[in-house]
C-alpha cells in the first residue's frame, strides 16, 4: 500500500471538495502466461500487483459529477444521467463506469472524486482496468449497490469497449478485482470459473523489464487480432463444425479448414490454440514446483506472440533475446496486449541487480532508451483503504 500517496490524495481531496473522502484502491496486474486468449474464451494466469490506482470519493446530494486527476492536474465535470465519452482521455475510464451502472439499473447520485496511482502508464500493467475497477468498487461501496466482484470486472471490461473503443477481454479487470496476495489466478475465460494458484517461487522472483515504449498501433492492431480470430472460427463453422470460439477449435481443424483459405488467420488462430495448451502445461508445472518447465513455456509464448501473432516489437524482442541463454533466467516473454510495455521474467533473486545493470547499458546502446525494472509483489485485489 502506498501510504504517502494515500495521505496526499486525501489531503488534496479535502482542499478541493471541503470534506474528507473515503479512499479505495484497485491494483495493476501481471500475466504469467496466456496472452490474447481471454477474448478467445481460453485460459489466463494473471496476478494483482502492489502498484495500484487510488480514488478518493464523497457522495453528493445532486446529480453532478466532479472529477480531478492528480496525475494530469486536470478536472472534469459531468452529470450522472447524461455521461458521454469526452475528448480528454482519462475521464472516459470513470464516466464509462457510470454509464454501465446506469445501463444496468444501479441508481447513484452525484459524487466528487479524485484519483492518483503508482501503476506505470503504458507499461502493460493495465492501469486503465485499475482505474475502472477502483471507480466501480468505490461507487458500489459508497452507494451500497450490492454488486459482486465478478460484475465489477465485467463493468470494467464493458467500459473499455464503450468509452475507450478497445475490444478487450476480461483478464485485466478480473485480476484487479479478484487478485489474492501471493497467488496467481487460473481463470477460464469461458465460464469465469477460477482457482488460486500459490506462487511458490523458490528463490526466484517475477521481474518486469519496461521497454518504456508504447507504439501507437496497439489499440487498432488489438481489434484487428480479435477480428482475425473471429474469422478463423467462421471458417471452421463454414466447414460444418459447430464452434463458438477458438476454445472449441483444434489444430487439426485449423490445418484442414483455415490454412488453405487464409494463411494469416491460420497463424493467428494457431497461436491462440497453442497458447492455451502452453498455459495448461505451465500451470501444472507451477503447481508441482517445476519452474523450469514454466519458464520454457514462457519463451514459447513469446515466440508465438512475436512470430505468429505479430504483436511484439523490436524493443520487446531485444529484451527477451538478451536473457534467453542466461542460466539465472528461467523464462521471459512480452506481457499484455503488445507493441510495447514490459517483459515478464522469472529470475534468480540474487542475480536481479547484476542482470538489470547489465541490461540497462545494453538496451540504451541498442535502442537509445532507458530500461526500468520492477520486481512484482503479488497483492490482493480491490479494497477499501480508509
Ligand atoms: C490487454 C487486454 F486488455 C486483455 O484483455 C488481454 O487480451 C491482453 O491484452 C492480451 O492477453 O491487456
Amino acid at each position: 500500500m502506498n501510504n504517502a500517496l494515500i495521505q496526499s490524495l486525501g489531503q488534496k481531496f479535502e482542499q478541493r471538495f471541503g470534506t474528507k473522502p473515503r479512499i479505495f484502491r484497485s491494483p495493476g496486474r501481471v500475466n504469467i502466461i496466456g496472452e490474447h486468449t481471454d477474448y478467445n474464451h481460453g485460459f489466463v494466469l494473471p496476478a494483482a500487483v502492489d502498484k495500484a490506482i487510488y480514488v478518493g470519493i464523497s457522495p453528493r446530494e445532486d446529480e453532478q459529477i466532479f472529477l480531478y486527476s492528480e496525475e494530469f492536474s486536470e478536472g472534469h465535470k459531468a452529470e450522472v444521467a447524461t455521461v458521454a465519452p469526452t475528448d480528454k482521455h482519462w475521464p472516459n475510464y470513470i464516466l464509462g463506469v457510470v454509464d454501465q451502472l446506469n445501463k444496468r439499473g444501479y441508481k447513484i447520485k452525484g459524487f466528487n472524486l479524485n484519483l492518483d496511482g503508482d501503476v506505470p502508464v503504458g507499461a502493460g500493467l493495465s492501469s486503465s482496468a485499475a482505474v475502472e475497477c477502483a471507480v466501480a468498487f468505490a461507487l458500489n461501496e459508497v452507494f451500497n449497490l450490492g454488486i459482486e466482484r465478478k460484475e465489477i470486472a465485467e463493468i470494467g471490461q464493458k467500459t473499455e469497449h464503450t468509452f475507450a473503443g478497445v475490444m478487450v477481454g476480461i483478464m485485466d479487470p478480473f485480476a484487479s478485482v479478484m487478485g489474492k496476495k501471493g497467488h496467481a489466478i487460473k481463470l477460464d475465460c469461458e465460464s469465469l470459473a477460477f482457482e488460486y494458484v500459490p506462487l511458490e517461487m523458490k528463490g526466484y522472483k517475477i521481474l518486469l523489464l519496461n521497454t518504456n515504449v508504447k507504439h501507437s498501433l496497439a489499440s487498432s492492431e488489438y481489434n484487428t487480432r480479435r477480428a482475425e480470430c473471429a474469422e478463423g472460427v467462421k471458417l471452421v463453422n463454414e466447414a460444418g463444425i459447430e464452434a463458438e470460439s477458438l476454445r472449441n477449435v483444434t489444430m487439426e481443424m485449423l490445418d484442414k479448414y483455415v490454412k488453405p483459405k487464409n494463411e494469416t488467420v491460420y497463424r493467428r488462430c494457431k497461436f491462440v490454440v497453442q497458447e492455451n495448451e502452453r498455459l495448461l502445461t505451465a500451470c501444472e508445472a507451477l503447481q508441482r514446483g517445476d519452474l523450469k518447465t514454466l519458464g520454457k513455456k514462457m519463451y514459447g509464448s513469446h515466440d508465438g506472440l512475436s512470430k505468429e501473432y505479430e504483436v511484439s516489437c523490436k524493443e520487446l524482442d531485444f529484451l527477451v533475446e538478451a536473457v534467453r541463454n542466461n542460466p539465472d533466467v528461467l523464462g521471459a516473454r512480452m506481457m499484455g496486449g503488445g507493441f510495447g510495455g514490459c517483459t515478464i521474467n522469472i529470475v534468480k533473486e540474487e542475480a536481479i541487480d547484476g542482470l538489470v545493470n547489465n541490461l540497462q547499458g545494453k538496451y540504451k546502446e541498442a535502442m537509445g532508451l532507458d530500461l526500468t525494472a520492477y520486481v512484482a509483489v503479488i497483492e490482493d485485489g480491490s479494497s477499501a483503504v480508509q
